[in-house]
């Protein structure tokens, strides 16, 4: 059991994600005692998490923990950290851009960056990958607003836009772009893009693995046969993809991707690994839509991605699209990239682990 048995923090929807924002300070510092009080207070492992304020998904089982940064460069660091739903284990083998929207308004609410009337910038250090974004938060009068005209698929309403844009991430957990060196290998008799640019993701065409690419995330959940395949696939992809045994990691992610239905540039469903989600992740988005890119890649085949150094390309997704604007170099690289997300502040207050 925890010996810390409470901690301020906030809880708040990020993105398309939820979950609980921590001062580093606030919690214990000895890691193991750290991961046993974040399962305490999610109550994982329990499918339901029916003893914990998690909600019996991925999705909703999150954490940041967010600190004054010391670094050049960055007002605030930020370290991802996945608690498992159904096992005991808590990983920051993964980044999330989602939990990330949050950031930005947890620092200035909890005094770590000063607003500024109207827009306050927040550079955060993302300590799970090394690498820097910038988020602009909406502060009229120098206080964080949560309320705005900013809408994005897969959270009902509007909110205050956070826009937030990535440089430099190629290579983020994988030591570059293209771990294995090749836009396309062919694992479990599938051809594959294995890839890295701010998520590892591995892509590859929905056709190939049996089904449209049309299908709710209920009904590919229900597809033992395909769960099984994708996890075939992951278990050999994650040496090659310098992520070592990947079967206690939440990477990397794996879409399967089709023809746009909507105008947008590709159709993805993917497993996060093992749920499918209802949307897309943020850096597995970006990971994706450079993926659409690459010469030669199954994505790249089916993708419509326009022309020109800025693209807009719409990442089709369950519950809508999610639109990453990628800045090219002069050699077709993407540079950087930039997307919207919204968040909200949900509760403010002490959360709880066991007695002992
Ligand atoms: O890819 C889900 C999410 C994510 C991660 C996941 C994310 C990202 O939707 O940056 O946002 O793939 O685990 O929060």
């Amino acid at each position: 059991m925890s010996k810390q048995t409470s901690a301020p923090c906030m809880w708040m929807r990020g993105g398309t994600s939820k979950g609980g924002y921590f001062l580093a300070e606030d919690l214990p510092k000895d890691v193991a005692e750290r991961d046993q009080f974040l399962l305490e207070i999610m109550g994982s492992p329990d499918t339901r998490q029916i003893d914990g304020m998690g909600g019996a998904h991925p999705l909703t089982s999150k954490v940041g923990v967010i600190s004054k940064s010391e670094r050049d460069g960055a007002d605030v660091d930020y370290l991802f950290l996945q608690v498992f739903v159904d096992k005991a284990v808590v990983t920051d083998a993964q980044n999330c851009g989602n939990i990330l929207a949050g950031v930005g308004p947890f620092a200035i609410e909890r005094g770590l960056v000063k607003a500024q009337d109207g827009v306050t910038p927040v550079k955060i250090y993302m300590e799970n990958t090394g690498q820097f974004a910038e988020a602009r938060i909406q502060t009229p009068g120098g206080k964080v607003t949560y309320k705005g005209d900013a809408r994005i698929d897969g959270s009902p309403g509007s909110a205050a836009p956070v826009p937030i844009e990535f440089k430099d991430t190629a290579g983020s957990s994988c030591g570059a772009l293209l771990p294995t060196g090749n836009a396309v290998d062919i694992v479990e008799g599938v051809e594959v893009t294995m890839i890295d640019n701010g998520m590892p993701c591995v892509v590859m065409r929905a056709s190939d693995m049996g089904i449209t690419g049309d299908e709710d995330p209920k009904t590919l959940e229900g597809n033992q046969a395909l769960r099984e395949k994708l996890e075939a696939i992951r278990a050999k992809c994650g040496p090659l993809m310098n992520l070592g045994d990947v079967s206690q990691k939440s990477v990397p992610k794996m879409t399967m991707v089709s023809a746009p239905k909507n105008g947008g540039a590709i159709s993805t469903r993917t497993f996060i690994p093992h749920s499918c989600h209802d949307a897309i992740g943020v850096l597995g988005a970006v990971s994706v839509a450079t993926a659409c890119l690459l010469d030669g890649s199954p994505a790249a085949e089916l993708a419509e991605v326009g022309s020109g150094p800025e693209r807009n390309l719409s990442i089709e997704h369950p519950t809508g699209e999610m639109t990453v604007v990628a800045n090219l170099d002069g050699d077709g690289n993407v540079a950087s990239a930039a997307i919207l997300r919204t968040a909200r502040k949900l509760f403010d207050g002490t959360v709880f682990a066991q007695e002992e």
